[in-house]
């Protein structure tokens, strides 16, 4: 049997110049390349990700396409350089991964074009699969995280156990051409590079994708690992900063220290994902190492002001906590990156005026702190971790009118407006006119008047203009219409790093 080769496609998710490495392909490719071997197109690179996938195909015999899939604005790439590969190669299996066909898998198998959806991590089922197929079998029930088509009826094999095995040797990272266009000038450095160190993220949020991905567990590296990986990244790649793409960083203090030493010893400026109570445990002596390891922001789901509705959606963090950890981390020299999810399918007006003024409250603590705000857009129930589905009655969802929420039953609909937004957090079905056009004028108001240091677009002068022009608003309240800003917005256009990351 011939060792098979896999072409490996991230559709157009981003700008060029937002593009990050490709992180799922590269560990999907280490993997692919033990037994057999693989190619990369990173859409977010080539930007015209059709062209660039059938050009590759053209240059090489392939057996089989994976393609990395998130809801959102990856979908309709997603769709069209699949049809094209099925148009141009109908022999050719393609193989959906990533959050899509994890948390939609029977959606993504409705697809003509979609014949494996691999759920969770890819690094073992992907191999396994085209082992198989390359044995011509038929019988695919025994590899884990597979949902497969057995004549036409669609199977879910069990799930497979998630792993974070060291094969000993840095990412391929040469598959991107050159891998230092991918470092981009950011707050934190001129050459940032995107890393991940852990995986999963020990917590069940309801509403979050990585719950419903890893089922509340979480694997830290070892510091050999971390140590190696990272020094790559600083001296054969010349990164001068981190951004870890890590679902939770700090886990429990006593394991951190030594990851935390690692980190102190490169002094690579870094960004991570936390949470306010892991922040709070720390002691005085991790802190100092935080503070030596150059910790520079730290991305805080805050999600509410309100302690029922933090219960509710199985946060395990209370409001209290968050105001601590804005102070905490202003002694620290810690920028919050705060996030909040606004309109909650209950309560969704009185929520989100709260809300507002949490964060009125949050800014007069730490000035520093950033605050992305979101619309609360809840996973459906099918698409929860399997050992949380049905366990907790959720509220049904119901829109405007009162009638239930029906989500989309195919790729092709959650390329609709609407469902691209609800996948971005950025709309909901219950959510008025009315308040809608409230959210999005406060958050004008907050952003001109606080603009993010993570904008290194718009000149200094700009943003202190911008800030003088909202002070007012902000001082008075008076966020509606705010025109003029909205006006200057348009000349200036102030980064927002909710969609386009750091
Ligand atoms: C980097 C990133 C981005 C980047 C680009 C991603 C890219 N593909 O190039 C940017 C900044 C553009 C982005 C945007 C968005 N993102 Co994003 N993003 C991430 C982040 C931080 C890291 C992804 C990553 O590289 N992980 C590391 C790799 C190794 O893991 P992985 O991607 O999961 O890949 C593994 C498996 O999924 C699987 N797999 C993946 N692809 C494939 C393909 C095949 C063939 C196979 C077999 C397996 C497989 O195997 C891989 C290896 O183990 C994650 C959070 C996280 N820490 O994962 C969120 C995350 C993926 N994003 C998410 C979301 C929702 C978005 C948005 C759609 C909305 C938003 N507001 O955030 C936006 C779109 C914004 C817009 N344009 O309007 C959610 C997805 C959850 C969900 N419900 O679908 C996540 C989980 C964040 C969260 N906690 O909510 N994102």
């Amino acid at each position: 049997m011939t060792p098979s080769n896999t072409l490996l496609v991230n559709p157009t998710v981003t700008s060029r110049a937002s593009a990050r490495f490709p992180l799922s392909l590269l560990h999907l490719s280490a993997a692919l390349d033990r037994n057999g071997s693989s190619r990369i197109v990173d859409g977010n690179v080539d930007r015209d990700v059709v062209d660039a996938t059938l050009r590759a195909l053209g240059e090489e015999r392939f057996d089989a396409v994976g393609i990395s899939v998130m809801g959102g604005p990856q979908m309709a790439p997603s769709i069209a350089v699949s049809k094209a590969i099925r148009e141009y190669r109908p022999d050719l299996p393609i193989v959906w991964g990533g959050y899509f066909p994890t948390l939609y898998t029977d959606t993504a198998l409705s697809a003509p074009y979609v014949d494996y959806a691999i759920r969770g991590q890819g690094e073992e089922s992907l191999p396994e699969l085209l082992a198989a197929l390359g044995r011509g079998e038929r019988d695919l029930s025994r590899i884990g995280g597979l949902s497969w088509k057995d004549d036409g009826v669609v199977v879910h094999n069990p799930n497979r156990r998630f792993s974070l095995d060291d094969s000993g040797i840095v990412l391929p990272y040469d598959k991107l051409g050159d891998p230092r266009s991918y470092l981009a000038r950011t707050f934190l450095g001129r050459r940032t590079a995107a890393h991940q160190a852990a995986i999963g993220c020990r917590f069940r949020c309801t509403f979050c994708g990585v719950a419903a991905m890893f089922g509340g567990a979480t694997a830290l590296p070892a510091t050999a690992r971390l140590e190696r990986d990272l020094g790559y990244l600083k001296h054969q790649l010349g990164a001068d900063s981190i951004q870890f793409f890590d679902h939770n960083f700090f886990d429990r203090e006593a394991d951190m220290v030594p990851l935390l030493e690692i980190m102190a010893k490169l002094e690579l400026p870094w960004w991570c994902y936390a949470r306010s109570d892991a922040l709070l445990n720390l002691s005085e002596s991790t802190w100092k190492l935080v503070r030596k390891s150059r910790l520079r922001m730290a991305y805080i789901g805050a999600e509410s002001p309100s302690g029922a509705m933090l219960k509710e959606i199985r946060k395990g963090t209370r409001p209290d906590q968050t105001l601590e950890v804005a102070e905490l981390c202003r002694r620290h020299g810690v920028i919050p990156e705060l996030s909040f999810m606004v309109a909650p399918p209950v309560n969704t007006e009185e929520e989100t005026l709260h809300t507002f003024e949490f964060i009125r409250e949050l800014k007069k603590i730490n000035p520093q702190s950033e605050i992305i705000v979101y619309i609360y857009t809840p996973l459906p129930e099918g698409s929860k971790h399997e050992k949380e589905r049905g366990k907790r009655a959720s509220m049904p969802l119901l829109d405007l009118n009162g009638d239930p929420v029906v989500f989309p039953t195919s790729p092709e609909e959650w390329t609709e407006r609407r469902w691209v937004d609800y996948a971005c957090h950025a709309d909901a079905p219950w959510l008025s006119d009315d308040l809608r056009r409230h959210i999005q004028d406060f958050v004008t108001v907050l952003r001109c008047r606080f603009p993010t240091v993570q904008d290194l677009r718009s000149p200094p002068w700009a943003k202190r203009g911008l800030s003088a022009m909202a002070a007012w608003r902000y001082r008075r309240r008076r966020y509606d219409r705010p025109w003029e800003l909205n006006l200057a917005n348009r000349l200036v256009r102030l980064r927002m790093p909710q969609v386009s990351g750091l």
